[in-house]
């Protein structure tokens, strides 16, 4: 019975559907046609897996949600994944997978003029948004599927509903590191995904038996042990990528003093997996214009109005941390990777509008300043602050960082 409120449907063999006028051709022959009409469109990874229900990864997918792995995720709700595992959900009658994938390693741009402290932006969001770069070419793929392949076809990059890892891997084109991260040969875990479900029925590709063998470099290098001991799990709730694009709220305090520089998303444990250390060639939209969209001043950040915010990243992924998780970030950050010169700047944001960055300001300049024997100095500051302050969550901020300041004589 299926649960949930999921859709309804047969879940495997399903009705063929959708051959249309090119139902007398091939399989094989109308697996190439529309290979090469997917690689018209830029896609030269590319694989076709069969559109069928993937139960066991809904159950590790729910597991994980009644752990609260998923943290503030609440849109992954039983509901949402019993339709992400599901392509029939997704397209009735589906019957097959096109799964495409795009490289991001984009090279590292030359390094800017001094600008003080900067941040760390993942590799995936340093050019445009990834969205946009996907969505053109797989909605044109679905038109040329309906219009000169007479079938039904649906496209989707990220929100589906549609898990699409294990997908890739159904499709051949990769296999599960125990990052959780799909690898490709060649390419290991720098590409992004996108799939195009179609009624066509399409011979599948076989899937890669591959593993990652003794190697466990991810888990040693995720800088707050978010990836479980034996890997294949993430707990969201350690993760920097999590909390630094989708969390809305506070960072756990225990966590901030390990997100380093990171202030969208993370690579730790994509930059250490040996799978794809050969040199490739990105997708050139992935590719950041300058020093600033890779590793932006962390002071500009925290300057950033709602205006300029919308001003600068329109069309970019850092869009989804909104202005104030960017500015709560670039205030861990600082506290992380800040010199003394940066306290001014993080005295300013005491006053911010928002009650999440001046929590976080305060927290930023408490560990700055024990790191900079700066305590004297800032406690002054501190204790105006709090005096000024009527936000219950910020004067809770400003108490622990008073509390945990280090007077120069102390250390
Ligand atoms: C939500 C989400 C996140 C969340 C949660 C990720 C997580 N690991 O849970 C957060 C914000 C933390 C995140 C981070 C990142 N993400 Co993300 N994310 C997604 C999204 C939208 C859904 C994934 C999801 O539902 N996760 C929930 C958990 C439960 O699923 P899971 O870990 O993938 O797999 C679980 C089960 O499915 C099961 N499982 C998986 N496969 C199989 C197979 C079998 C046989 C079985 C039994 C079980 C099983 O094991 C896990 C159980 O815990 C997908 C896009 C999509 N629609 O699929 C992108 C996606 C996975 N993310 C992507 C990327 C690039 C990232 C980051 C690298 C970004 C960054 N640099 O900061 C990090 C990597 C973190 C990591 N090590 O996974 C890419 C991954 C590409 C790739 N090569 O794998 C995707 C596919 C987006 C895309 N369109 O390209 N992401
Ligand atoms: S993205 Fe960063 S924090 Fe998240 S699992 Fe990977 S290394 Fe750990
Ligand atoms: S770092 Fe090693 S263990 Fe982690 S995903 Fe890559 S190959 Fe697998």
């Amino acid at each position: 019975m299926l649960q949930f409120g999921a859709c309804e449907g047969p879940m495997w063999p399903r009705r063929r559907t959708g051959r249309g006028k090119v139902g007398a051709m091939e399989s094989d022959a109308l697996r190439e046609a529309v290979l090469a009409a997917v690689r018209a469109e830029g896609f030269e990874l590319a694989g076709i897996a069969p559109a069928a229900a993937v139960p066991a990864v809904r159950e590790a997918a729910n597991d994980a949600l009644a752990a609260g792995r998923l943290a503030g995720m609440g849109w992954m709700d039983p509901a949402w994944l019993e339709r992400a595992t599901d392509p029939d959900c997704f397209l009735p009658g589906a019957r097959s997978l096109i799964v495409v994938a795009l490289p991001n390693h984009s090279p590292e741009p030359e390094p800017g003029p001094a600008a003080g402290a900067r941040g760390r932006v993942a590799r995936y969001a340093r050019g445009r948004d990834y969205h946009r770069v996907f969505e053109k070419r797989l909605r044109r793929i679905a038109r040329r599927l309906r219009e000169e392949f007479g079938a039904d076809a649906r496209a989707t990059v990220d929100y589906g509903p549609l898990l699409e890892r294990p997908y890739a891997e159904l499709a051949g084109l990769a296999w599960r590191g125990r990052s959780t991260m799909a690898l490709l040969p060649g390419f290991g875990p720098w590409v992004m995904l996108g799939v195009v479900a179609t009624t066509l029925d399409l011979p599948a590709d076989a899937p890669i038996r591959k593993s990652c063998g003794s190697c466990a470099r991810c888990i040693t290098a995720c800088p707050t042990g978010a990836i479980a001991p034996d890997g294949g799990v993430v707990d969201a709730r350690r993760c920097i990528s999590y909390h630094t694009i989708e969390n809305r709220g506070a960072i756990p305090r225990e966590l901030r003093p390990l997100f380093g520089d990171w202030v969208f998303g993370c690579d730790a444990c994509l930059d250490t997996c040996p799978v794809g250390q050969s040199r490739f060639e990105s997708c050139a939209e992935f590719e950041p214009t300058g020093p600033d969209e890779a590793h932006p001043p962390l002071a500009g950040l925290l300057a950033l109005t709602e205006e300029t915010f919308l001003e600068r990243f329109r069309g970019r992924a850092i869009m989804r941390a909104k202005r104030d998780g960017l500015a709560r970030n670039a205030c861990i950050a600082l506290g992380n990777v800040g010199t003394a010169d940066d306290l001014p700047t993080l005295a300013g944001a005491l006053h911010d509008a928002s009650p999440l960055i001046r929590g976080h300001a305060a927290w930023a300049i408490g560990h700055l300043a024990n790191r900079c024997a700066a305590g004297s100095r800032v406690r002054p500051v501190l204790e105006r602050a709090l005096t000024e302050e009527h936000d219950s969550s910020v004067r809770e901020e400003i108490r622990l960082a008073l509390a945990d300041l280090q007077d120069e004589g102390s250390r």
